[in-house]
């Protein structure tokens, strides 16, 4: 009785996990709409997505940005990437050709080395991590970061999640945890961590992930609800066949069904682990994806890829499941944006809304759980100063450049309305300009990452690089080319117009795959 007054008397007295619930939001990397088989794919690849697709609330026009990190920066921030620069790469920053378009050349160390200048999410950004931590929520991201790699206050632990596990940066060597390049250096960094400490596992990235989840919410007790984020690496390149592949290897289409069924099984595997523990009833469970695949035959029924603001591009399946609260099986098609889940994140949590910075956030309760309509009917994907085509949806309409598609007639973009809607066009483009108006400036970005070429992301843990960490990155670099022919890279090229960078089943980023015993 003691305990609970001066728990009152402090305003710090916190609703039991009965009453609020677990959120578990499960983000996948470059899955195509087409490819789970609740959006029609027919070879059975996904079973255990389909599953949760009969159990949940689809959202058929649920968007996101076009890349990584744009879209996970907007969703921990619930602000468009433009806000936060987000829509730049960290590694962005090593790579010449962006560098060009923000009229910066590449940063040299003291000592004359080409090296990034450092980029990532401002610490000054309110995450919903912070929020749901502030409210009394155990926060975890397990996964994939990818929102900065080098400076604490940049690195998950320093926005807002007490659990840390898995990479820092845009990909992972599924076995040997190395990142194949850190632009302008060529050569693998080693990018697997818990809780910010340099982590030594064996074993396949895509099950590590899913282990750790379901070991966490096993340790998880009733007096305190939590927030998981789990982004899943997978199935972003390399192309690294799961440990129990038995298909063709030289065939790229047949690793990356291979990657998309273990993706699958381990999904599974964490909704198993809420099951056993008691919890899913009261667990929100989001499941989505980041941005469209590689390949435009994985959008199918819409047009383009990752890296385009066509529909294939940013329109990623989302399923939404808690029980008593959403219908199971049903679908609704109002304009949802990944900035959404932050306002609703926080209604569901009874965490606070006030903060400084503006939103482009709409609490979706009503919608999710109610008959509400969506109060949605704009986004914003990119504007002036992104390396992608300023783009804009309004009501039915899609701006892209000077391109304009009625999304809702025509979803597979095929007919350019923009001259028989000159006027649309002119307030489309005033209202992107505007928009970009409100950009913060990028700054001068004189912190740069050095040493040029890490052992291990993480500044303080490149201090202490631990010697079986040290050989595992040397053997793999041993066997990485040492020179290049003048003007190629092993990063694409900043993408330019409406196509950006198209890719075929073979081309992607090579790992250097299981190491060698
Ligand atoms: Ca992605």
């Amino acid at each position: 009785m003691k305990i609970l007054f001066l728990l009152f008397a402090f305003g710090i007295f916190t609703l039991s996990a009965a009453e609020r619930p677990n959120i578990l939001f499960i983000m996948s990397d470059d899955m195509g709409w087409a490819q789970p088989g609740f959006n029609g794919n027919p070879r059975e690849l996904t079973p255990n997505l389909d599953q949760l697709a009969k159990e949940s609330l689809s959202l058929t026009q649920h968007y996101t940005h076009s890349v990584c990190a744009p879209t996970r920066g907007a969703f921990l921030t619930g602000r468009y990437a433009f806000r936060h620069w987000s829509d730049w790469r960290s590694e962005d920053f090593g790579k010449p050709s962006y560098l060009k378009k923000l009229g910066l050349t590449l940063a040299r160390t003291a000592d004359g080395e080409e090296t990034r200048r450092i980029h990532a999410l401002p610490s000054e950004e309110r995450t919903i991590a912070e929020a749901l931590s502030d409210a009394g929520y155990f926060t975890s991201l397990i996964g994939k970061w990818h929102l900065g790699e080098w400076f604490p206050g940049n690195l998950p632990m320093g926005q807002g999640f007490q659990h840390q596990y898995g990479h820092y940066a845009w990909g992972i060597d599924y076995y040997s945890k190395t990142i194949v390049h850190n632009a302008p250096a060529r050569f693998a960094v080693y990018d697997w961590h818990r809780n910010q400490e340099p982590l030594q596992e064996e074993g396949y990235a895509t099950d590590l992930i899913a282990n750790e989840a379901s070991r966490v919410i096993s340790e998880q007790t009733s007096d305190k609800p939590f927030f998981m984020y789990v982004a899943f690496n997978a199935v972003h390149g390399p192309l690294n066949p799961p440990p129990n592949f038995k298909g063709n290897a030289s065939d790229p289409l047949a690793i990356r069904d291979a990657m998309l069924a273990n993706l699958d099984t381990n999904v599974g595997k964490i909704l198993k682990s809420l099951d056993q523990k008691g919890l899913r009833k009261n667990t929100l469970v989001v499941f989505t994806n980041d941005n469209g695949p590689v390949l435009e035959e994985m959008s199918a029924p819409y047009r383009g890829t990752k890296n385009t603001t066509f529909e294939g591009g940013v329109r990623t399946p989302c399923l939404v499941r808690w029980p008593e609260h959403t219908k199971a099986g049903s679908k609704k098609d109002g304009l949802t944006f990944v900035t959404d889940w932050f306002s609703t994140f926080i209604n569901v949590a009874g965490a606070s809304a006030k903060q400084e910075l503006k939103t482009d956030s709409f609490n979706m309760s009503p919608v999710l759980f109610g008959d509400a309509p969506s109060p949605r009917n704009e986004i914003i994907y990119d504007v002036e100063g992104s390396v992608r085509l300023p783009t804009i949806r309004s009501g039915d309409y899609k701006l892209m450049g000077d391109i304009l598609y009625n999304i809702k007639l025509d979803p597979g973009e095929k007919s350019d309305l923009a001259s028989v809607n000159p006027d649309l066009v002119k307030k489309l483009k005033a209202r992107l300009a505007q928009a970009a108006s409100e950009r913060s400036p990028l700054g001068d970005k004189p912190l740069l990452m050095e040493p040029p070429l890490p052992y291990v992301y993480g500044q303080a843990e490149n201090t202490a690089v631990p010697e079986w960490l040290k050989k595992q990155v040397d053997a793999i670099r041993a066997t990485q080319p040492q020179s290049w022919a003048p003007g190629t890279t092993p990063w694409p090229q900043a993408p330019k117009g409406a196509n950006a960078s198209k890719m075929t089943g073979g081309l992607d980023e090579k790992g250097a795959g299981a190491p060698k015993k």
